[in-house]
């Protein structure tokens, strides 16, 4: 990339980006400080290696002295590593290059939480942000020889109580997460990741460690701390510019040229720069002149993700001094709330590149508890599993983490869209001096960082936040509400949402999720009911109400989270367990249930449609019990998308325009019972694979009501269709249909739901053979003139438990090895619902899982993630169907 290199007396210009890739001379020294760092306790009791990046619960398992923190009981066993400071320390030597420069860095990428840095016993600095990247300026601290460099991390538990202890002018709750969590308390007074002191999917390990890179950087004149860049477009001007900024630390001023373009685009400006001394932001603009050639950056489903490169050369006078190249993306956002015509209230969708947009998808908790073995590969393959579902969108969920660049990276390459919250959930948070100004920082950095990424399509301020003043979960005096209301506005939209929208013009800021957007800005950023479905978003859950009565769900513009529990595989359990936690009833199975009564509420909503597990082999009750909570859990989030899918086009009774459905959540931090559609480790539930199916382009969808059967044509496509729906209609007891009903052919737009096909039950059953609601089921799909489009969809008459007929079916089954992956060819001889392929601890995925079988033949893939034959294969496979349990 550098074309001519000739170092200057002055001009040291030298990069570094954590985001893109970089070019750069010889000026910039780097020293990786990572690797093995050595850890002690307070006390001095224990002293070993540590790794760096990583934390002390990481660090104490690598070297022995605790076994799996998630196995069995651990969470509460290992309480006293977060009660206890411990001292990171590693040494150094200078290289003789690195001593002469001009100014040395010491960076710290993370630390996890409160830490004191010092550098050859002088205290360097402070950190209590978790979020935040901190350098330290160490250049009269370094010393010929061994360096002795220290942090020191105070108990993040017993810090957030002291800071409790010291707010005392009023409460700031909750004051601690409910007993069923087994979690500690006054995690808002910590910025930490706030599900790390646990929450209701997930066990409490307040980490700390040096969650990110630590390194020294050395440099004369500047150096370039971070680049982004982010296209606007002006309609007016039918034109795109992209605003480039160059985050700058120089120790003295420093002249010279810039060259940004983007040669695919024939663009290229050049300017003539001035930097001043000290940490400073420039803003250059390159205006694209061949607007109608750039190829835009889509979501899934809806077009290609297309970049360009965009390369930055700094010259003085004809050298060049260096060279840096990154990616740009091009699409616009918008966030569309205005009015509905024949509804109250206003609308809420997305506009993507002009294109109203659905967004099909879940919400991301973090990873694992220890960051530092959430791997590359985990990454990839739960975002992959997103795709592979049929899905556009993830909410980065306001209580975990601001991912990793690799993170943003991959979702911009496979066009998923992310709304991103900031990351405060479910709580009240102090505003005192001190912890506001580590939250600007910490919202700075974090937009500056992760603003190159069309991913990125929304800023949201928290999760629940508003909701739960509006609704009063913290039971707050009337007289002191004002107080509250005050500091969140105070923090979310004087603080966070002024600074994102002066760092950040190119997308939307929300303030909370849910929220009723500009409804809940009219009502001083509290509304009276943050769950309106007349505005902005919603969250619902109701685990009580029956799931497969599409009537108990709110018609709302968007749901961003709705949901249900399951519990995991027994493969995912078993390894964290042992024989006496294998039954629903055991401690074991209580300790992992986070959600108050969790555990009874799965099993009454299953009671409702299905027979209850009554194997009289302890294991196989068990297993059969995990089994009916997933298919439980898979048919009421099908049945919930379904409801919001079909209401994209239609308003009813004032409510509809539905535009979003992302349900409560993807992936899980543990193995434990939660409302995730893949398991820890990466096991997709049987939700998953009924996502793949209810999140397609075109799909049907078939309902009930006052007795009269409706199926819908929903389309994400662009173009037109026109389709007919093809109903057929099987006894339980057979494996040919009874009956076939076809509708007339329709014209299905582009984006849109519109039904296909009306008939009442009764008169459909009565030309059908001996059908009744007992005795029969359907299954549908659409076709246009020459064949199937999207997949078959079915509708139950009854409730699987009511069903006349359902037999055994007596699967047996074949595995083959094909030259990519295995085939498993099944052959039933009766109706089956529910056909659940498990392989047990073979990581992989099948093709297609917990399917309706009404044929009697069928073969589905399996992808194995590592080596496997059909032999192992075929020992592991069980086959369990509804019939199979009771
Ligand atoms: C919502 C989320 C999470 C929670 C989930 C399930 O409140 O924002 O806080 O885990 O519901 O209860």
């Amino acid at each position: 990339m550098l074309l001519h290199v000739r170092l200057s007396g002055w001009a040291c210009w030298c990069l570094f980006s954590g985001v893109f890739s970089v070019f750069s001379l010889q000026q910039r020294l780097t020293v990786n400080l990572n690797g093995k760092w050595r850890l002690s306790n307070s006390n001095g009791s224990l002293l070993l290696p540590a790794q760096v990046p990583g934390c002390v619960h990481s660090a104490l398992q690598q070297q022995g002295y605790i076994t799996d923190p998630y196995f069995r009981f651990n969470d509460v066993s290992y309480r006293w590593i977060a009660l206890d400071n411990w001292t990171y320390t590693t040494t150094f030597t200078l290289s003789a290059e690195l001593s002469v420069k001009q100014k040395v860095l010491l960076v710290f990428d993370g630390v996890d939480t409160v830490g004191s840095v010092s550098l050859n016993g002088i205290a360097v600095g402070k950190t209590n942000n978790m979020f935040c990247r901190h350098d330290f300026s160490v250049k009269d601290l370094l010393k010929d020889g061994e360096n002795v460099l220290q942090v020191g991390l105070l108990s993040p538990i017993l810090y957030a109580s002291e800071q409790r202890k010291a707010h005392t002018s009023y409460v700031v709750p909750p004051e601690c997460p409910p007993g069923v969590q087994k979690g500690e308390c006054h995690v808002n007074f910590i910025r930490k990741e706030q599900s790390s002191f646990s929450w209701d999917w997930g066990p409490s390990f307040p980490t700390m460690g040096l969650w990110k890179g630590v390194r020294l950087e050395a440099f004369d004149i500047l150096q370039l701390v971070q680049v982004s860049s982010v296209p606007l477009y002006n309609d007016a001007f039918s034109q795109w510019r992209v605003q480039i900024e160059l985050l700058i630390d120089a120790v003295q001023t420093a002249r010279g040229q810039l060259t940004l373009s983007i040669p695919e685009l024939d663009s290229e400006q050049t300017f003539q720069t001035h930097f001043n001394p000290g940490k400073t932001k420039s803003n250059f603009t390159i205006l694209i002149n061949t607007a109608s050639q750039v190829k835009l950056w889509w979501p899934n489903g809806h077009g290609e993700q297309p970049f360009y490169r965009l390369t930055i050369r700094g010259f003085q006078d004809e050298f060049l001094i260096f060279s840096t190249e990154s990616k740009v993306y091009f699409r616009t956002v918008e966030l569309i709330q205005e009015p509905v015509v024949g509804s109250p209230g206003l609308s809420f969708y997305f506009r993507i590149n002009g294109k109203p947009i659905f967004l099909k998808g879940s919400n991301w908790i973090p990873v694992h508890s220890f960051q530092d073995q959430v791997t590359p590969d985990v990454l990839k393959n739960l975002l992959q599993s997103a795709v592979d579902a049929n899905m556009n969108a993830l909410r980065v969920w306001g209580g975990g983490v601001y991912e990793q660049d690799l993170f943003y990276e991959i979702c911009d390459e496979l066009g998923i869209m992310v709304w991103q919250d900031f990351m405060f959930a479910c709580a009240m948070y102090p505003t005192e001096t001190d912890f506001i100004q580590t939250v600007r920082e910490e919202v700075v950095q974090q937009v500056q960082r992760l603003k190159s990424h069309p991913s990125i399509i929304i800023w949201s301020g928290n999760n629940e936040n508003e909701a739960a003043l509006a609704t009063d979960w913290f039971d707050i005096p009337a007289s002191q509400r004002p107080k509250y209301i005050r500091d969140y506005v105070m923090l979310y939209v004087d603080n966070i949402k002024k600074l994102v929208q002066e760092e950040d013009q190119s997308r939307p800021f929300l303030v909370s999720s849910p929220t009723n957007g500009a409804e809940s800005e009219q009502e001083g950023w509290v509304a009276e009911n943050p769950y309106d479905p007349h505005y902005g978003d919603v969250h619902f859950y109701s685990y009580i109400l029956d799931c497969w009565d599409w009537r108990t769900f709110p018609r709302t513009r968007f749901a961003s989270e709705y949901g249900f529990q399951s519990w995991p595989s027994f493969s995912t359990l078993q390894p964290v367990s042992i024989k006496e936690d294998w039954s629903y009833g055991s401690n074991f199975t209580s300790h992992r249930q986070h959600h108050e009564d969790g555990n009874q509420q799965m099993i009454l909503q299953t009671a409702l449609h299905f027979h209850l597990p009554n194997a009289t082999d302890p294991l196989k009750r068990f297993t059969d019990t995990l089994y009916i909570t997933q298919v439980m859990q898979a048919q009421c989030v099908k049945t919930q998308t379904e409801f919001y899918r079909r209401s994209r086009s239609e308003i009813i009774e004032g409510k509809g325009h539905t535009m979003g459905a992302l349900y409560w959540q993807l992936n899980d931090i543990w193995q434990a019972p939660s409302w995730s559609s893949i398991e820890f480790g990466g096991k997709w539930k049987m939700l998953h694979y009924f996502a793949q199916s209810f999140f397609a382009a075109v799909f049907p969808v078939a309902f009930e009501e006052d007795d009269t059967l409706v199926i819908y044509a929903i389309s994400d496509l662009s173009r037109d269709l026109k389709l007919r729906a093809v109903v057929n209609v099987f006894s339980w007891t057979e494996l040919d249909p009874v009956c076939t009903l076809n509708s007339s052919m329709l014209l299905v737009p582009g984006g849109s739901a519109v039904a296909v096909f009306k008939q009442p039950v009764a008169s459909l059953l009565a030309g059908c053979g001996n059908c009744t609601r007992l005795t029969c089921l359907l299954t549908f799909q659409l076709e246009d003139d020459s064949s199937q489009q999207g997949p078959t969809n079915y509708h139950f008459l009854c409730s699987p438990k009511d069903a006349q007929g359902l037999r055994r079916p007596n699967i047996t089954v074949k595995v083959e090895e094909k030259k990519t992956c295995f085939s498993v060819t099944l052959h039933s001889d009766s109706v089956a619902p529910f056909v659940w392929l498990d392989v047990g601890n073979i990581p992989g995925r099948f093709s297609s899982n917990g399917f309706l079988m009404v044929s009697r033949n069928r073969t589905v893939d399996f992808n194995a993630w590592r080596p496997t034959s059909v032999a192992e294969l075929t020992a592991s496979l069980t086959i369990t169907s509804l019939r199979d349990i009771y």
